[in-house]
């Protein structure tokens, strides 16, 4: 098995390359839009482009290696090792031209899924915001030199993260799971890019995190992230295709378990 480190250099290498890259094609894209009213297109392709360049490099780096990627067909893994790439999290923002979205890569082990898959070394660079976060499995989870650690914060005043799905027939379900959640919280975020929410939960800027639907690519780099930095994650498959998660420092993570447990 190659070390966590190893396979975090390969990822941290790509993630910036991968993260220019979509910065660059969104300044690009922005011109030509204003011509051809088609940023959707745009967005979409360069989507498409950031997922090609993190794939081409990732095998000439780790051939053989697994590939799971939220733009392109899956690729089953002969060494042990998946990447589970998101190029662009927080597609929405990157059209809008907020600069809250990040590439996501993670390396992770075992079953391609992220209720049993071991994540070894995770990635979220955010290009537009200048900030990279990163973590091994057993090294820590870290901004740039930084070492992370997850707010200690009580459950009672918690500044929240929660994020909604792109089809409105999931709104009342997602804003029925906040207000569940509500009630601790001293406020409320909706950044828009889960991989860096849950960076943010990492870094102790949010205190707890919950959504619903998120995908694994959304989440493979960011949970890692929370766990190195002595937060906890949990997750949830109540209904079918809306898989919850929750993740936070210990308490609030925890209360957060209990208000949204299905009562008896
Ligand atoms: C998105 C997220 C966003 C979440 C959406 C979606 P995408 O990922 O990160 O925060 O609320 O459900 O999954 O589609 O921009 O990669």
């Amino acid at each position: 098995m190659t070390a966590p480190a190893e396979l975090l250099a390969v990822a941290t290498e790509i993630a910036r390359e991968a993260g220019d890259l979509a910065r660059r094609r969104r300044s690009e894209g922005v011109a030509i839009a204003a011509t051809k009213s088609a940023l959707a297109d745009i967005v979409t392709e360069a989507d498409q482009e950031v997922e090609h360049l993190i794939r081409e490099r990732l095998a000439a780096a780790r051939p053989g290696d697994g590939f799971f990627g939220e733009e392109s067909a899956p690729s089953a893994s002969e060494t042990g090792v998946t990447w589970v790439i998101d190029p662009i999290d927080g597609t929405v923002n990157y059209a809008a031209g907020i600069g809250n979205y990040a590439v996501s890569i993670a390396a992770v082990t075992g079953p391609v899924d992220p209720a049993s898959w071991t994540a070894q070394a995770g990635v979220v660079y955010a290009p537009a915001l200048g900030e990279c976060f990163h973590a091994t499995r057993g090294g820590g989870a870290w901004r740039g030199e930084t070492r992370l650690r997850v707010s200690e914060s009580s459950p009672a005043g918690a500044l929240l993260g929660t994020g909604f799905g792109y089809d409105p027939a999931t709104h009342a379900g997602d804003l029925a799971t906040v207000a569940a959640v509500m009630p601790i919280a001293r406020d409320l975020r909706r950044m828009g890019a889960a991989a860096l929410d849950l960076s943010y939960v990492a870094a102790g800027r949010l205190d707890g995190y919950v959504e619903r639907g998120l995908q694994p690519w959304d989440v493979a780099a960011g949970a890692l992230l929370v766990t190195e930095a002595g937060g906890r994650l949990s997750q949830w498959e109540r209904e079918e295709r809306r898989r919850l998660f929750i993740a936070g420092g210990v308490s609030v993570h925890d209360e957060i378990v209990r208000l949204l447990a299905p009562k008896a």
